[in-house]
Parts: structure tokens; C-alpha cells; sequence
């Protein structure tokens, strides 16, 4: 057992909140607001709509299937969730480490439950409703040679996990025994899609037409949801960022077009592939990478079939940040004019970003995170302007996967001053990615938990197919058709916790401690 693992109950003491041997029920009533504008007045209507949501409990024991398991970021979650579950320490050359789940929003963040009588009481987040621990992801199952994930290059666990040079010599060594019976499942391989500079990994294949691959991807989820007992299997890319894909009429617009494109071949990427079949196997599919997975057609079949769809691209490290300085500077009233986000980094992901049509997909994830913010401020930016933004990313083998990135923020102060900001940053990137993997999957999980309805509703829905809840940990978030797109760090922040609430009849949290503030 790692050390974050100690569950506290929350008990709600509410008549709002029904404990069943099934669910707990909470009666919630949702404000919000419409604005109306006529000439220079602003209407602000307030609304309230009454819900029920309603959360099973009994969380599922989960099954995570990775897409590029044998990268950096796959092995490396996998020897964190092992070494966690193990109760591992190693030496470093400062100090005894114990395994720990850092990063994790689930985790390792708090949230506030209220006022108790020595001030604030905060739990970690995972504590506010039965979640899944990452402990008990199933992940070496009772047989020896287990498979967890798909991986076009066939080193096991454990070499993989030495060609990620990114955990201690001494760790990999209690590891390599149990990581070293793993070994991918073949992939799914179309060299023009990732960087030509991948070929030499690429040994470990399905072979056949999109049909047939789809058809065994689809089999070796049958196979290893049935050879570990699991009862829900989740599966996230976490592979080489791909080419954009091309979307065409007539070819992956629609549902049924992807469908017979994969019969008769054409514009389908291997993620696509992926997408297709997990879906059809009704299990959630995230997007790791900033590729367009989720062409038209794809969205329409998640949405066909009920199964939740999220991403795209991890937000582990120069973006996160992006995300809550942007935030700052715009809602401290200061007008960010330049953005330049330069890094280089040594590792497999950052070879592969070398080849110019895999950059640009990462450079148009990691452009547009500024655009809600400059948006909310019309005070600062008139319509359709922005910052002068660039991203530039270089390969250094040597760096490895201690990424250095290196940001500079310009903006404009009161009476035409300037503000420069200059961040270095050093970091391991999969030790960053690592847990927003598991973050993904089990909020994933628990969203696969959670019904509600309004009044009107004679029964309960699930939430979108498009899991834009999911927008904290993702570059370029996936929501549904028209819904906007929320960048901003502490909204998306705000988003989960106040949704988590809600399914315990609690209101948003507001910070307005009027307790403290009267007489
Ligand atoms: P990596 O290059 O070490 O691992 C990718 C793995 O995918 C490799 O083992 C490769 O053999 C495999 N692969 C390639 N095509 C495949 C296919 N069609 N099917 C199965 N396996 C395939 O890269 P890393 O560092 O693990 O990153 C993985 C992805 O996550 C990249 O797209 C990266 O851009 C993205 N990402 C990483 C972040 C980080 O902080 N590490 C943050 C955001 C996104
Ligand atoms: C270089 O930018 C490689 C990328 O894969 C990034 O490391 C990854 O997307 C993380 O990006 P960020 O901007 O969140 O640090």
C-alpha cells in the first residue's frame, strides 16, 4: 500500500442527500444566468434548475489498456502504479524516496469541505465519492505473460522501461523482475502518420487491411477483459502524436462513412482505428496526443453508441502553467501582447516532433490555450485581437526526458509600461504525464457512475459522450458541438470539484467566507 492511501468517509448531513445500499442521491439546484444585450444595456436573468444526480457506488474494478504502452509515458505509469502498490523505496543520491502519486489531481490535491472548529477542513479530492484507486488499476493480472496495452515496438516492460531512462537505477531494479514479463500487444502501424524517424521501433505489428485491425483490436480487448476480470476496460493513447488527419467528405465525416472507409481503406489514422474499436467495444477512449483522432465520424459514433470520448494532448507542464499565468495576467486586468514558449527535450516523443507535420499538430494544441481568456476580457483585447503567440520545440537527444522549456511573457501595465516575465522550467515529462493518465481514467471511471436529470426528465442521462470534464487535464479539450471551450485553469478546476459537489447536494465552492466577514 503507497503512503496517499487512507480513505476518510465523507457523510453528507443533509435531508438533500439519500444514502442507498446502490447510490447516493442528491437533490441539487443548479444557478446560472442568461444576459441579453439591447443597445447598451445588459440584461442578466438568474435561473435555477432543480436536479437529482444520482452516483453508484461501487466503484468498478478497472482495466486501463494504453496505446504506445511501451513508450516513456507507458512505462513509466506502469512502474509508478506497481511501485506505489508495492510499497517501494529506493536510494537516490540524496535521500530514501518512497513511491507517491505527486501530479495527481485525484491524489494528491485537496479540496475544502468547510469550516471546522480549529479553521478550514480540506480532503483530498478522491475521498469526495467512491473513485477507483490507482493501486488497484489491474495491471499484472494472475498470469505471467500479461498484456495491459498495444505497443508497435516489442520490448517488454522492462526494457522499456531502461529505454526511458527516466526513474532511478535502483527503482528499475526492485521493477525490472515484474515489468519484465510484460510485453505489448502488436500495433497497429501506418508509417505515414508518425515521423519517419520511428521505423526502427516499429517490429511488433497487426497485419492486415484497417477492417481486420479494427477486428483484432477489438479481440484483444474481448481477451484481456476476460483473462483478468475486470469489468470495465478504459483505453488511452498515450503513442507517438500522429500527422493531422485530413477530414473528407465522404470518407470520415460521419459515422458511416468511417465505417465504410475502414472496409474499403482511405484517410483513417491508427488512433482512429483505436478509437473505432474501443468504441464499438463500449469502452471509453482518451486522447492523449494533439492529433485529430476524433474526426467527424468518430464523434458521431461515440455519440451513437453511448461511450465516452475525451482529450486531446496531455496538459502536463509548459501549457499548465500557460494555462494559470494567462489566467492571472488577464484577470489581474494586464494585457498579455507575446507569448514565446520554446523547449527542448531528448526523448522518443521529442525525435518524433522533429518531423514537421508531427510538430504542427502539437504546435496547434499548444497555441490555442490562450483563446478563452483573451476572449473574457474585451476591456483588454478588442474583437478578434491576440497576442502575438509562438511555440517552438527542438530535439537535444542528450536532455532525455528532462524537458527544458523556456517562456517569456510580455505585457502591457498601466500608462504604457511593460511587464516581461521569464520562466526556465526542468522537469522529467512522463513523470508530469504520468498522473494525469490516471487522473483521466478514474474521473473517466466515475463519470461512467454518475446519472442525473431536471424535473422534466422522466430518466436519467449520463453526461455528453464528449467528456469535457475531462478539459483540466488536456491541452486542447474535446467538448461537445457548441459548448465553449474552457482553457482557464482554476475554472477547469472549478468545473470538477463544483461538479463532484453537486453530486453531494453541496453548493459550488465560492470563497466568500461571509462568516468571517460580519461583525
Ligand atoms: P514515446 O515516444 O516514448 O512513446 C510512444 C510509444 O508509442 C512508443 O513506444 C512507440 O513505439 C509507440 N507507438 C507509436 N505508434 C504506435 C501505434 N500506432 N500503436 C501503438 N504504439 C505506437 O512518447 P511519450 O513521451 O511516452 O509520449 C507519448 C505521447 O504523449 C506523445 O504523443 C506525446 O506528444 C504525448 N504527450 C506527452 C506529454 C508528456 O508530458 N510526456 C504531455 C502531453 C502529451
Ligand atoms: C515538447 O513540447 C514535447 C511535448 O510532447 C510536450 O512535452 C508535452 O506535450 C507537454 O507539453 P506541455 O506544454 O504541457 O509541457
Amino acid at each position: 500500500v503507497g503512503e496517499t492511501r487512507n480513505m476518510p468517509e465523507i457523510k453528507i448531513n443533509s435531508p438533500n442527500v439519500r444514502y442507498t445500499d446502490n447510490y447516493i442521491e442528491s437533490q441539487y439546484t443548479y444557478h446560472t444566468t442568461s444576459v441579453s444585450k439591447n443597445g447598451e444595456t445588459y440584461t442578466v436573468t438568474p435561473s435555477s434548475t432543480p436536479f437529482t444526480f444520482r452516483t453508484r457506488k461501487a466503484v468498478a474494478k478497472l482495466g486501463v489498456m494504453l496505446v504506445g504502452w511501451g513508450g516513456n509515458n507507458g512505462s513509466t505509469v506502469t512502474a509508478a502504479v506497481l511501485a506505489n502498490k508495492l510499497g517501494l523505496t529506493w536510494r537516490t543520491k540524496t535521500r530514501i524516496q518512497r513511491a507517491n502519486y505527486y501530479g495527481s489531481l485525484l491524489q494528491t490535491s485537496t479540496v475544502c469541505l468547510g469550516s471546522g472548529p480549529d479553521g478550514e477542513v480540506s480532503v483530498p479530492f478522491r475521498d469526495l465519492l467512491p473513485m477507483v484507486h490507482p493501486d488497484d488499476i489491474v495491471f499484472d493480472g494472475k498470469y505471467k505473460q500479461f498484456y495491459f496495452g498495444w505497443d508497435i515496438s516489442s520490448l517488454d516492460l522492462g526494457r522499456a522501461m531502461e529505454r526511458a531512462e527516466v526513474l532511478d537505477w535502483s527503482l528499475q531494479e526492485q521493477l525490472r523482475p515484474h515489468m519484465s514479463q510484460m510485453k505489448p500487444r502488436p500495433s497497429v502501424y501506418i508509417p505515414e502518420f508518425i515521423a519517419a524517424n520511428q521505423s526502427h521501433r516499429a517490429d511488433n505489428l497487426i497485419p492486415g487491411t484497417k477492417a481486420e485491425q479494427v477486428a483484432q483490436i477489438r479481440k484483444d480487448i474481448c481477451d484481456f477483459k476476460q483473462k483478468s476480470g475486470v469489468d470495465k476496460v478504459i483505453v488511452l493513447w498515450t503513442a507517438n502524436t500522429e500527422r493531422f488527419c485530413d477530414v473528407i467528405p465522404g470518407v470520415n465525416d460521419t459515422a458511416a462513412n468511417l465505417m465504410s472507409t475502414i472496409q474499403t481503406g482511405g484517410e483513417v489514422s491508427p488512433s482512429t482505428l483505436f478509437a473505432v474499436a474501443s468504441i464499438l467495444q463500449g469502452c471509453a477512449y482518451i486522447n492523449g496526443s494533439p492529433q485529430n483522432t476524433f474526426v467527424p465520424g468518430a464523434v458521431e459514433l461515440a455519440e451513437q453508441e453511448g461511450v465516452f470520448i475525451g482529450g486531446d494532448d496531455f496538459k502536463s507542464g509548459q501549457t499548465k502553467l500557460k494555462s494559470v499565468l494567462v489566467d492571472f495576467l488577464v484577470s489581474a486586468g494586464i494585457k498579455p501582447t507575446s507569448i514565446v514558449s520554446y523547449n527542448h527535450l531528448g526523448n522518443n516523443d521529442g525525435m518524433n516532433l522533429s518531423a514537421p507535420q508531427q510538430f504542427r499538430s502539437k504546435e496547434i494544441s499548444k497555441s490555442n490555450v490562450v483563446d478563452d481568456m483573451v476572449r473574457s476580457n474585451p476591456v483588454l483585447y478588442s474583437p478578434g485581437e491576440r497576442p502575438d503567440h509562438c511555440v517552438v520545440i527542438k530535439y537535444v537527444p542528450y536532455v532525455g526526458d528532462s524537458k527544458r522549456a523556456m517562456d517569456e511573457y510580455i505585457s502591457e501595465i498601466m500608462m504604457g509600461g511593460t511587464n516581461t516575465i521569464a520562466i526556465h522550467n526542468t522537469c522529467e515529462d512522463s513523470l508530469l504525464a504520468s498522473p494525469i493518465i490516471l487522473d483521466l481514467v478514474i474521473l473517466t471511471e466515475l463519470c461512467q457512475r454518475i446519472t442525473f436529470r431536471t424535473e422534466d426528465d422522466p430518466n436519467f442521462q449520463t453526461f455528453h459522450s464528449v467528456l469535457s470534464l475531462l478539459s483540466f487535464l488536456c491541452k486542447a479539450p474535446l467538448v461537445p458541438r457548441g459548448a465553449p471551450v474552457v482553457n482557464a485553469f482554476f475554472r477547469q478546476r472549478a468545473c470538477i470539484e463544483n461538479v463532484l459537489r453537486a453530486c453531494l447536494s453541496l453548493p459550488p465552492q465560492s470563497h466568500m467566507q461571509l462568516e468571517y466577514k460580519m461583525q
